[in-house]
């Protein structure tokens, strides 16, 4: 360890503190309540993970209290080896931190709090903590923490420890580690799974090394650290490495004086196979790490900080005149931002803050996640896209395990795009049973197709389409003409689960019929549009996957003949066949948190066996085609389905957010927005302790810009229909548009609009029916009634 002077030291500990300040009170999230309860302890986890889209850290205490499940995900990388399915493997951890004075551990479940917080810094992408403790024997401590991951260099992370004694001086033990001793947590109570297997462990003069290998796929995940107190000089300290099995610790112990404070600072590379071949992996990963000490903390935070002011300049979305809701989209903003796979990959429906749903990707990512990321990040958008295209070959095999040709996207996808659906599952009421969501739940073909389709004319990437779009659409669609049967004259789906899963094995569902009337009529089209435009492409396409016109024209027929139940008198879509058969119920009763309640006489066992629905299906279907049903087709529906929806999926309040603004009925939208934008802020369904919900969160987003901003993009225009709540005073965002930046401010008359662009262009707008042309580069002020 070089020896520093005293004034160095003191003035990196200045400026590390220094670039470490709170920002302003709207970005910071704060929790100083500790509960020591399992659930408790694990949703605060849930909630304050920090992270960059390649790892996530989960905002675990250092010390790691009872009941803790803290971890560390990297994005794609699954591991079966005993579970049941592949599942998000938990990586070694390098946050962990604990302090020690004779023999006796500071821990917020065993000492007496005199003062604790934890505060996520949204606007930087830290965590900070600050804890004040007496122990069992009197002793006060402070402890402080802030921990990062890096944007602009995502295999970087960062941790800065300050402890202070308040009242004794005596020896300090303060430790902390690289750890490779992790377990996912099981399907059964107390059962643990064991992904990794020690690979290599081993010490260096100033830093610690750890290698571990997925039992299954053999990936290795290495991580170097270098851990030191930079406060002071060696003479007041020790060091001592120690490693147990797959466990490396780092142990400083201080000879401490009451007052005064000392500052240790972790520097973590981590790295992977698939980034460095296996042979190359030590070495790469320590010369990063030299690098990293090199460059010197300092900068590397200021270079991430940077990348945090544009990604928040591009995404920032300003309401003026709510500020809970505010916060709450920030926060739902937040870990959309820490969740963009920086890399082809996709994201799963708990992101990467859990092992909830074993980290799978359902369509969740395309209906409510990727919207996000297409309007401000198209290059996340792409790598979430790549991630379909490059799981075709899985899709293939779904399809021939279905008895069908062309490709089947799984419901529950990980490393292949095979289906990982688990065979069984604990139902609501804790039974066990078995799922068929994997062999029924087709929608998600259509609906990765339908994020494509959004993704294209946002963007107009056509690169894409024609690298890979085209065949993910043709693979598809011929996986559909090969699913569909033909009853008479009229081309049926049988045997499915639509998004409302209490009601499985169903013919013809509205929302999955539609979807692939729509589908089929877009592969069809594009077909032709190609075969004028771009004879060459397509032909290379159609000999790469032996296709041919006759298929096209046949899509076009089954899509134009697809069976649909609608009540010529109410205009009511029947979800599925005989679904108006069912015993009728309507929920009229609602628990203290607002959730609907069973009326008496229906149970989580029967309910398929009425009209009750878990989430918007039907109503999800008009969301999703809005120029294809009439305002009174979805009013109507809309009032009789939601009396009916139990949104028990954190999926449905968004949808009737949006659908209700959509048809004015705006103080029940505003409520379920609100539900959805605090959907784990305030745990609604309790089980945030399992990680975010996704879909939620991306719902957040699109209900503010797409629902209360009314933005949409045509082919050739923007269109808007914006509706403020009365609070609000104003509304303001930027989102993409192809080569362009759409800055939008709304008030409630009026909107302003600048386009920015390079080129001098006209574009069309239409706000509320009337059609305006914005020129690029100047602010446009309209004004619009929204009555
Ligand atoms: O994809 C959803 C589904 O619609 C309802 N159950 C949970 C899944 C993952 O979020």
């Amino acid at each position: 360890m070089s020896r520093r002077s005293a004034s160095d030291l003191a003035s990196a500990c200045f400026s590390a503190e220094k670039l470490l300040e709170l920002s302003a009170e709207e970005w910071l999230l704060r929790r100083k309540v500790f509960r020591n309860s399992e659930k408790s302890i694990q949703a605060n986890e849930s909630i304050f993970t920090i992270g960059n889209g390649y790892l996530n850290v989960r905002g675990s205490l250092e010390e790691l209290p009872p009941g803790h499940c803290g971890g560390m995900y990297i994005s794609g990388i699954y591991d079966k080896s005993e579970a049941d399915v592949e599942e998000l493997v938990k990586c070694p951890m390098w946050t962990d931190v604990s302090v020690w004075s004779e023999g006796e551990k500071f821990c917020l479940s065993c000492c007496k709090i005199l003062f604790h917080e934890q505060v996520l810094d949204m606007k930087k992408g830290v965590l900070h903590r600050l804890s004040t403790l007496k122990n069992a024997a009197g002793k006060i401590i402070t402890i402080q923490t802030a921990r990062l991951v890096f944007m602009h260099n995502v295999h970087l992370g960062y941790l800065f420890v300050k402890v202070t004694p308040r009242n004794f001086s005596a020896p300090l033990r303060v430790l902390s580690g690289l750890n490779g001793d992790v377990c996912n947590r099981g399907y059964f109570p107390r059962e643990m799974l064991k992904h990794l297997q020690l690979e290599k462990i081993e010490r260096g003069r100033a830093f610690m090394y750890l290698e571990m290998k997925t039992r299954d796929r053999g990936i290795r995940i290495s991580e170097a650290a270098s851990w030191k107190l930079i406060s002071h000089d060696a003479s007041v300290q020790r060091w001592e490495p120690r490693i147990y099995g797959e466990k490396f610790t780092s142990e400083i112990t201080i000879d401490a004086q009451k007052g005064e404070s000392y500052i240790f600072e972790k520097l973590c590379v981590v790295l992977t196979s698939r980034e460095v071949p296996d042979a190359q992996l030590y070495k790469e990963t320590i010369c990063q790490l030299k690098a990293y000490v090199r460059s010197t903390a300092l900068n590397e935070i200021a270079a991430n900080f940077t990348v945090w002011q544009e990604k928040w300049k591009q995404s920032d979305v300003v309401i003026v005149g709510d500020e809970e809701a505010q916060k709450a989209l920030r926060f739902n903003i937040y870990h959309l931002l820490i969740n963009g796979p920086p890399r082809v990959g996709s994201i799963g429906a708990k992101f990467l803050s859990s092992e909830g749903y074993l980290g799978h990707v359902f369509w969740d990512t395309e209906i409510f996640i990727l919207p996000f990321y297409i309007y401000n990040f198209p290059e996340i958008a792409r790598n979430m896209l790549l991630y379909r295209y490059h799981t075709l070959p899985g899709a293939v095999k779904n399809a021939v395990n279905a008895g069908c040709t062309g490709a089947k996207y799984a419901w529950e996808s990980a490393t292949t795009g095979e289906d990982v659906t688990p065979r069984f599952a604990s139902k609501l009421e804790k039974t066990i049973r078995f799922i068929y969501t994997g062999t029924e739940e087709d929608h998600i073909v259509s609906d990765v197709i339908y994020g494509l389709e959004k993704y294209f004319r946002v963007t107009g990437d056509e690169s894409f389409l024609l690298e890979y779009g085209l065949e993910m659409l043709f693979m598809t669609a011929r996986f559909w003409a090969s699913r569909v049967v033909k009853v008479d004259d009229s081309y049926e789906i049988h045997c499915v689960i639509g998004p409302d899963e209490f009601h499985e094995h169903v013919n013809n569902n509205a929302y999955t019929n539609f979807m692939v009337k729509w589908h089929l009529e877009l592969a069809a089209t594009l077909y032709g549009y190609m075969h004028k435009k771009n004879p060459v492409s397509l032909d290379y396409l159609c000999r790469k996957i032996c296709f041919n016109k006759s298929e096209a024209d046949n899509w076009l027929v089954i899509s134009r003949n697809m069976k649909f139940s609608v009540d010529p008198q109410t205009r009511l879509f029947e979800q599925f066949d005989g679904y108006f058969n069912l015993r009728d119920y309507v929920f009229s009763g609602y628990d203290r948190t607002g959730h609907p309640t069973l009326p008496r006489g229906v149970n989580y066992r029967t309910i398929g066996s009425t009209t009750l629905i878990k989430q918007a299906d039907v109503v999800i279907m008009m969301l999703l085609f809005p120029h294809n049903f009439s305002d009174e087709e979805k009013r109507v529906n809309y009032e009789y389905y939601e009396q009916r929806t139990a949104h028990k999926s954190s999926l449905s309040h968004c949808t009737y957010a949006m659908m209700g603004l959509a048809i004015g009925k705006r103080t029940r939208a505003y409520s379920y927005f609100m539900k959805t934008a605090l959907f784990d802020l305030d745990n609604l369904h309790k089980n945030t302790h399992l990680g975010i919900h996704a879909a939620a969160v991306g719902g957040t987003w699109q209900t503010v810009v797409n629902g209360f901003g009314g933005l949409s993009i045509k082919s050739d225009r923007i269109v808007m229909n914006p509706w403020l709540p009365k609070k609000w005073e104003s509304l303001s965002f930027t989102v993409r548009w192809k080569a362009r930046f759409v800055d939008i401010n709304i008030f409630h008359d009026r909107i302003s609009i600048l386009i920015r662009s390079e080129d001098a262009v006209e574009i069309p707008l239409s706000l509320y029916r009337k059609t305006y042309k914005i020129k690029s580069n100047e602010v446009q002020v309209l004004h619009y009634c929204s009555s």
